[in-house]
Order: structure tokens, then C-alpha cells, then sequence
């Protein structure tokens, strides 16, 4: 077993791309901008907002949050959107999710500028990415390949199992294993609450994609020896032994799955960094306009 360092590979990559800003402004150019809306204190939200903001700095890009109040109207949401849009010094911005539910998360995807959509969630760039054009990948399906591909892991005719169709992971992330491209040129099955036997369509898998969002649902005897295993769950469980009271796991139990593993990522320390990386990523390549110009 080999464990898939996402922290690791992300801070390489961190490092990277702070190395490629100092670049771009010693060549007069100006740092990359990131802006990100946070709606309301969703106690997870703040702190997936709270990293980025901070993997920007280190990073050398400028990053702006702006904070809106939970009640915000959708109208006015939608004003603060073309704002951004239409500022010039704003390379990409996020809308952080989960929105509150008076707020239709589909109508704001649509209002963010495709060009501006580091997020990778418009349909004109979900579209652009199931065509293998150029476009900004959603950012833990794009963290996912990285890792594969810092690896070196064969993906070229394996069996993979996604667990899960969101919007965010499990769709996106069964498109791009199944692209003609490395990481890629996977057998695909993509799973989800209808699908009639999880554990048997699992034990067929050489790689394992979990984004199902339940805590430990893969144990060892839905894993075949040797599979990869990518752990993209995060679900907080109350704990009161926990010093916050609760614990972070993933959608796989790992001390029963690490064994028949070749590799595994963590949780936390493996998904979850490369997508905050992935999102930087994609902000550099606003700023460079290599998707759009
Ligand atoms: C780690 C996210 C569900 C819904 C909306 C590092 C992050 C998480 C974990 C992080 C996530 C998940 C983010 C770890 C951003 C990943 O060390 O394991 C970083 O900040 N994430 C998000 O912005 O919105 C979400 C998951």
C-alpha cells in the first residue's frame, strides 16, 4: 500500500506556481486574481473559503472575499455576480456552495462569466470539458487526475467505479476518466443510490473514485487486492471524545481498505488539498488566458 499524498503534492504544486507568479510580475505583469462570494457562515463553508484565500498568498496571488449576509436576495446575489463579472482586474471568482435554499444554485452557475468560472461549473465549460477542449475542469475531479498523473498510476484500460453523481465529483470526474487522454481511457461505471449491488459492481474495480457522501461505506470486502482507491468523502461525525466535538471521515473505512490497496489517499490530507490547488490552477490559467482570451 502506498498512500496518495495529496498534501504533499499540493504543496509542490503550490510551490510551483508561487515560482511562475514571481515570473509573471518580475515581467511587469500583474498577480493573478482570485474572488470568492461567501453567503451566509456555514460553518464548513468558512473553512474551505478560509484555506483558499490562504493557499492564495501563498501561492503570490491577490484574492478578494467578499462576505454577503445569509438573507441576501437572489437578485441581489445576482448584482454582486455581475460585479465581478464585469471587473477587469478580477481574473476568476467561486460562489461558494452550498447556497442557502431560497437561492437557486443553477441560475447562479449560469450567471457567472464562462471566461470567469474557475469553478469550472457552467455548462458552457462542462460542455467544452465532455469535448476534450480546452476548459477550466472542475476543480476535485481536476485534483483527482493530478494526483493520478504525480503518481504515475496506469489508468489505460482499467476497470474504474465512481460512487456517486454530483454535479461537483461523481459526474464530471466519470466523464474525464473515460476522456481519450492520460489520466483516462477507463472502463466507466458510475453508481449511485439506484444502482441494485454497489459491493459487486466494487470488487469489479482496478480504481475507485468514492463521492458518495457516507461515512466508512467502503469496507474491505467490496475492494479487489490491489485496487486504487480515491476517497473524496468529508462528512463530519459526532464525536465527544473530538476536541470540536466531532470528526472528519471519509466514504472509505481506511484502516480496513489501506491493506488491499496499492494506493489510498487519506482523509484529511489527500483530495481535499489537491482540489483547493486545482482551483488555484485554474485562476493561472485566467490570468494567462489560456482558455479564453
Ligand atoms: C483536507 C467541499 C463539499 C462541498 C463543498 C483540505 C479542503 C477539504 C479537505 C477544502 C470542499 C472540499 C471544498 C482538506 C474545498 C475540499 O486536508 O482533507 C481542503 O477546502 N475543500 C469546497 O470549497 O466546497 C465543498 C466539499
Amino acid at each position: 500500500m502506498r498512500l496518495l499524498d495529496g498534501k504533499a503534492v499540493s504543496n509542490t504544486i503550490k510551490e510551483e506556481i508561487a515560482e511562475e507568479v514571481s515570473k509573471m510580475v518580475n515581467a511587469g505583469q500583474k498577480a493573478p486574481h482570485l474572488a470568492a462570494i461567501l453567503v451566509g457562515n456555514n460553518g464548513a463553508s468558512e473553512t474551505y473559503v478560509a484555506s483558499k484565500v490562504r493557499s492564495c498568498e501563498k501561492a503570490g496571488f491577490k484574492s478578494t472575499l467578499i462576505r454577503l449576509p445569509d438573507d441576501i436576495s437572489e437578485e441581489a446575489l445576482l448584482e454582486e455576480i455581475e460585479k465581478l463579472n464585469a471587473n477587469d482586474d478580477i481574473d476568476g471568482f467561486i460562489c461558494q456552495l452550498p447556497l442557502p435554499k431560497h437561492i437557486n444554485e443553477q441560475k447562479i452557475t449560469l450567471a457567472i462569466d464562462h471566461k470567469k468560472d474557475v469553478d469550472g461549473f457552467h455548462p458552457i465549460n462542462v460542455g467544452r470539458m465532455v469535448q476534450n477542449i480546452p476548459s477550466y475542469l472542475p476543480a476535485t475531479p481536476f485534483g483527482i487526475l493530478q494526483l493520478l498523473e504525480r503518481y504515475d498510476i496506469e489508468t489505460s484500460g482499467k476497470k474504474c467505479v465512481v460512487l456517486g453523481r454530483s454535479n461537483i465529483v461523481g459526474m464530471p470526474i466519470s466523464i474525464l476518466l473515460a476522456r481519450k487522454a492520460y489520466p483516462g481511457n477507463c472502463t466507466v461505471t458510475l453508481c449511485h443510490s439506484r444502482t441494485k449491488d454497489i459491493a459487486n459492481e466494487l470488487r469489479e474495480a482496478d480504481i475507485i473514485i468514492a463521492a458518495l457522501g457516507i461515512p466508512e461505506f467502503v469496507t474491505a470486502d467490496m475492494v479487489k487486492q490491489g485496487a486504487v482507491v480515491i476517497d473524496v468523502g468529508i462528512s463530519r461525525v459526532p464525536d465527544a471524545t473530538a476536541k470540536r466535538g466531532y470528526v472528519i471521515k471519509g466514504d472509505v473505512n481506511f484502516d480496513d481498505v489501506a491493506p488491499k490497496s496499492s494506493y489510498i489517499t487519506p482523509v484529511p490530507g489527500g483530495v481535499g488539498p489537491m482540489t483547493v490547488t486545482s482551483l488555484l490552477l485554474n485562476t493561472l490559467k485566467a490570468a494567462k488566458k489560456e482558455v479564453y482570451d
